[in-house]
């Protein structure tokens, strides 16, 4: 997947407006999220080997908020010969009109319709296997419920959930230390000061982690039966759930 070096928040803005998945972000998209989110890399390799796993005959497997298409790309890999179709929706065109491009790159009998639109309003159906990778953190804090609701009734018994986000921490020490780490790993990877106190302001209006016990019991509550984190680093958390 090509992307330029992500240099958007390298020079002072006056006001640094709220973070928005525009042509320029999905122009960096790649290169931005690998150097933001720890073990990123791993999750993505991992969704293909769950999809291996759980993905079942005829059905139908759900890449919400897909961005470039990195989930899809594993996704497909792993689940050829089996008539699975796969639905990749984003509500941005520019992540739409790249990911269509990525995903032309390679040959696959698995077909893939790439859906242009709000999350809230996809209908879901007959699915094996359900992904949010770092989407439900975006979308407003009294929509989530309804949301898994609909990937609830949507998914086929002992069909999995896959469920990425960044997280935040009640305990005041824990939340600040891993915070910490997280912005060493981001100084690592070659960001500024000025790049990561941007970032941040652009997306503090934007993006609205939730705590793991909140997850927890959402999912919990919506009737799932099983539930596990099987990857932490740091404050970023992927989540499984199994209906
Ligand atoms: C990956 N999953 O590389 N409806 C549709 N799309 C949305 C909505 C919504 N309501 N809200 C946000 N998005 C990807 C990474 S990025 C995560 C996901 C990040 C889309 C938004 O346009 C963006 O492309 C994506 O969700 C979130 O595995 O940037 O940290």
């Amino acid at each position: 997947m090509k992307s330029s070096q992500d240099d958007l928040y390298a020079k002072p803005y006056q006001q640094v407006s709220d973070f928005q998945f525009d042509n320029k972000v999905a122009g960096v998209f790649n290169d931005m999220i690998r150097r933001s989110v720890p073990g990123y890399g791993q999750i993505i390799n991992t969704i293909g080997d769950l999809a291996q796993k759980y993905a079942t005959p005829n059905s139908k497997i759900y890449d919400l908020g897909c961005s470039l298409g990195a989930a899809t790309l594993s996704v497909r890999r792993r689940v050829e010969g089996r008539n699975c179709q796969i639905i990749a929706v984003d509500n941005s065109e520019s992540m739409i009109e790249r990911c269509k491009e990525n995903l032309s790159a390679y040959v696959s009998e698995t077909p893939v319709k790439l859906v242009c639109g709000d999350i809230r309003d996809i209908e879901i159906e007959n699915a094996s296997l359900v992904i949010l990778n770092f989407t439900m953190q975006f979308l407003a804090p009294e929509h989530r419920q309804s949301l898994l609701k609909k990937i609830y009734d949507g998914l086929l018994p002992g069909g999995l959930l896959v469920l990425s986000e960044k997280l935040y921490f009640e305990q005041d020490q824990i939340q600040s230390t891993l915070d910490d780490l997280h912005l060493d790993f981001k100084r690592a990877n070659g960001y500024s000061e000025l790049e990561i106190s941007q970032k941040r302001s652009s997306l503090e209006h934007v993006m609205k982690p939730d705590t793991l016990q909140q997850h927890e019991l959402r999912i919990k509550q919506q009737g799932f039966s099983q539930f596990s984190v099987w990857f932490q680093c740091f404050n970023f958390a992927s989540m499984v759930a199994i209906k």
